[in-house]
């Protein structure tokens, strides 16, 4: 995910293209950079945050009065200069900004390659500039627009891009599939963004492009049509909200956004990794240490918070899988306990900042005793992930709520293609399981989508009636455990409600002393080999005259009927289930939350990268 700018009138482009990439700067932020035209093509970009551009636009002089802007968030290619975008084709011509992954451009790439073109980056983005530009000047009687629809049929996956080039220097070519674009319209000038946020402080009108459309761009007006040559005319809309509530697509917490999002970061995280038609997962980043994964004697998974609850959820996925012996530490607990670990010995660091003090530590120990370490990051670039000796990242795009929650289901797919990866070289799965599993696993993002449509309303309606619970208890048996801790630690951290998560079975050890008819007891009952236990345990916190909410499969009536409340939500096998049934727990608490008046997205205090002890 990244941030897109356009500008053409009669405005010093540079500064309206950095005003509004600053606006965007929360959809990325490792690097930035701009194409303006002014009788050339003059580039500024590099590494870093978008103040760093403005220093270079402003030290280099960059003028004119029509260019493209990006703010990256890397997917392909780490961030640095080089992979910043705008990209260029190789004569210089023309300049491409890009939000998006294009999937098959290693395949484009090869063939680019062996017809003589040379390539700079290790972008994905880059082989738009480049067959553009190998379509344009090869085909005979082709303009440019057609070039770029001839282009944008042979890439598979999704884009929001803006286009310039140079024999073209009033003009500006956009399109869009899977990823929001949308143009301003104002007096004599253009805006092309990816949200409005920076285009409200100078019109409020916009035209929304769709999937499947393009436009061409100057001062004056601009001509939209699909991929297919069909002209459209489109519906201009009137913008009357606030850029506060833009950046947040319309949401009111970014948090909200960030549960609402979790089909797509789901996908994305999956996305050229899980290949359902040949039934493989292929992990790029730990290609290279799979030997070792593979023959590892022990993993040790260190982490904090709900990355360690993600990682309790890995323990049983690698356990059940790989058959290999799992541990999970709090990270800020191994790094100062004299730990047991060496060659031999793989360990997996999770975080989604890539830069949690204590998990960083964790990881050095471990590397200084001889361990293989892995990391499992969100933010490409982070100390942790360049420390590791090598990774997975969830791509889950950035996460600005303190609370965690699409990072969550990120890493806890990373850590299911990890241990299915893993167990199929090892051969502790059957090609056939890991054939249904793969399936599943495909399916889990609509899944996602199903239960954010079908249970917010009820979950809403739920939340109103416990806002004011002083107490909450969560249980969970098996791979629901460490759900039922993470769905307690959401509460805690954004409604201040004092909540403990326990393994159902072990609440009668203790907890079950608190149980009174004031006590919401939420159980995630989603049917597995642990059902009939958990009914037991339901019968026990109602003998106690606990409140029971119960989070379960349609098909489990006997659990509906013990239950005060139940979300019903769709069933997937049991390893998988921790992606679905975390999704009520997050919107349970955001209510709560929200119901108590607490800032949801800075709780009291917390922080959103803990780089401290
Ligand atoms: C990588 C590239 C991607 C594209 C693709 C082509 C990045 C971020 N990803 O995606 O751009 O070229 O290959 O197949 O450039 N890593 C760590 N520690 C971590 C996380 C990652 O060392 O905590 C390393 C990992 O070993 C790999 C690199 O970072 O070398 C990228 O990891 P990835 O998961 O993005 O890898 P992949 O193959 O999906
Ligand atoms: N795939 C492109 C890149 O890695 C664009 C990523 C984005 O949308 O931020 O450069
Ligand atoms: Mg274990």
């Amino acid at each position: 995910m990244c941030g897109i700018v356009g500008y053409v009138g009669d405005r010093e482009a540079g500064e309206v293209l950095v005003k509004g990439l600053k606006r965007l700067e929360y959809r990325g932020y490792d690097s930035a950079g701009v194409a303006i035209m002014n009788g050339r093509m003059s580039i500024q970009k590099g590494k870093g945050k978008v103040v760093n551009l403005e220093k270079g636009i402003f030290a280099n002089g960059l003028k004119g009065h029509i260019g493209i802007g990006h703010t990256r968030w890397a997917t392909h290619g780490e961030p640095n200069d080089v992979n910043s975008h705008p990209h260029m084709s190789q004569s210089g011509n023309i300049a491409v900004v890009h939000n998006g992954i294009i999937e098959n451009y290693t395949s484009l790439k090869k063939k680019l390659i062996e017809r003589g073109r040379t390539f700079s980056s290790q972008t994905d983005t880059e082989i738009i500039a480049q067959l553009l530009e190998e379509i344009y000047t090869t085909s005979k009687d082709v303009t440019f627009e057609q070039a770029i629809q001839l282009t944008l049929k042979q890439i598979v996956g999704t884009y929001g891009l803006a286009i310039v080039n140079i024999e073209f220097p009033d003009k500006i070519f956009i399109a869009r599939k899977g990823s929001p674009l949308l143009l301003g319209v104002g007096e004599n000038e253009m805006f092309i963004a990816s949200d409005a946020s920076p285009i409200v402080e100078y019109t409020n009108k916009v035209v929304y492009l769709d999937d499947g459309e393009m436009a061409v761009v100057d001062k004056y007006s601009y001509e939209v049509k699909t991929i297919d040559d069909i002209a459209l005319t489109k519906e201009v809309h009137e913008l009357a909200i606030s850029i506060d509530a833009i950046e947040k697509a319309g949401y009111p917490h970014f948090m909200l956004k960030e549960i609402f999002e979790q089909p797509r970061s789901i996908a994305d995280c999956m996305r050229g990794r899980v290949n359902v038609k040949e039934n493989t997962i292929q992990l790029g980043g730990i290609a290279d240490v799979m030997e070792e994964l593979v023959n590892a004697k022990r993993i040790v998974i260190a982490a904090c918070g709900t990355s360690w609850h993600s990682g309790l959820v890995g323990e049983y996925l690698f356990e059940h899988l790989a058959k290999t012996p799992v541990e999970v530490e709090y990270a800020s607990e191994f790094r100062y306990r004299d730990p047991l670990i060496g060659e031999g010995d793989v360990m997996l660091v999770i975080s989604q900042s890539g830069e949690t003090a204590d998990t960083l530590a964790a990881l050095r120990e471990a590397k200084k005793r001889g361990a293989k370490v892995l990391g499992i990051c969100n933010v490409v670039g982070s100390t942790i992930s360049r420390e590791t000796d090598a990774g997975v990242f969830t791509h889950a795009g950035p996460e600005i709520g303190v609370a965690s929650t699409k990072a969550f289901t990120a890493q806890v797919v990373v850590l299911t293609m990890m241990a299915l990866a893993t167990g199929m070289k090892k051969g502790t799965i059957s090609k056939k399981e890991a054939a249904r599993y793969i399936k599943e696993l495909s399916l889990i993002p609509d899944k996602v989508d199903q239960i954010l449509k079908e249970c917010d309303e009820n979950i809403k309606k739920m939340a109103s009636l416990f806002t004011y619970a002083p107490n909450f208890l969560y249980l969970g048996r098996s791979y629901n455990f460490p759900v039922a801790l993470e769905g307690a630690l959401k509460l805690k951290e954004i409604s201040y409600i004092h909540a403990e998560g326990y393994p159902a079975a072990e609440m009668k050890h203790g907890p079950i002393a608190l149980i009174d008819e004031m006590m919401p007891v939420v159980v995630i009952a989603a049917t597995d080999h642990t059902n009939d236990k958990m009914i037991s345990n339901i019968e026990e916190v109602r003998a106690r005259k606990g409140r029971i909410i119960s989070i379960m499969n349609s098909e489990n009536s006997d659990v509906k009927d013990l239950s005060e409340f139940s979300i019903s939500i769709p069933s997937t096998v049991d390893c998988f289930s921790p992606l679905l049934t975390v999704i009520p727990l997050q919107l349970l608490s955001y209510y709560i939350a929200v119901n108590r008046g607490c800032n949801v997205d800075q709780p009291r205090n917390l922080a959103k990268s803990v780089t401290v002890e």
